[in-house]
């Protein structure tokens, strides 16, 4: 009857237990964000409160996959919004402790996006999630450049508004 182990596992844990298995991930922090901002600092968000967020969608090609691929998450426009960002630039860290600065100014004027969604799946860490900062590239070429690409940023841990 349970042809799946996971299934079968399911049915015999406590419904509290069975519940903490399937959120655990969905209520995990997964990034902060400090600076000026003028919510509670840091501001922590799991992917469930990214989730909650306005959602939007980019579909594009990038130099890290093959053919267009649709990203699912929160603009940065948005998230900023949320918080009360005020300042010049947002000095994002990846887990792998890259850094790229990125200018206030590009989240209104190149809508990039904070992806939590890869082509419908949640990344891994193995697969640069679970945050992934991307630009629209296919609709601005003019940003195919490698200025755009090192704000790219993967893996995304933290973010500070300076
Ligand atoms: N987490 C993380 N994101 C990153 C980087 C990195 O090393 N780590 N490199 C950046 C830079 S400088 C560029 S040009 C591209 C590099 O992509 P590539 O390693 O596929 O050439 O990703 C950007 N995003
Ligand atoms: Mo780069």
């Amino acid at each position: 009857m349970f042809r799946n182990l996971t299934v079968f596992l399911f049915f015999l844990m406590p419904f509290n237990l069975v519940s903490a298995a399937m959120s655990q991930d969905q209520d995990k922090t997964i990034l902060s964000v400090s600076g000026k901002i003028s919510t509670g600092d840091p501001a922590e968000f799991s992917i469930g409160q990214l989730e909650a967020l306005p959602h939007s969608r980019i579909e594009t090609s990038t130099p890290w996959h093959d053919g267009k691929v649709t990203f699912e998450g929160v603009l940065l426009s948005d998230l900023m919004n949320q918080i009360g960002a005020e300042g010049e630039n947002a000095e994002i860290t990846a887990l792998n402790d890259y850094r790229a600065v990125i200018p206030v100014s590009d989240f209104t004027s190149s809508n990039p996006l904070l992806a939590y969604k890869v082509n419908g799946q949640y990344p891994s860490i193995r697969d640069k999630g679970p945050l992934f900062i991307i630009y629209p590239f296919d609709d601005y070429p003019e940003m195919k450049t490698e200025i755009f690409y090192s704000r790219s940023v993967w893996q995304v841990r933290s973010i500070v508004i300076e």
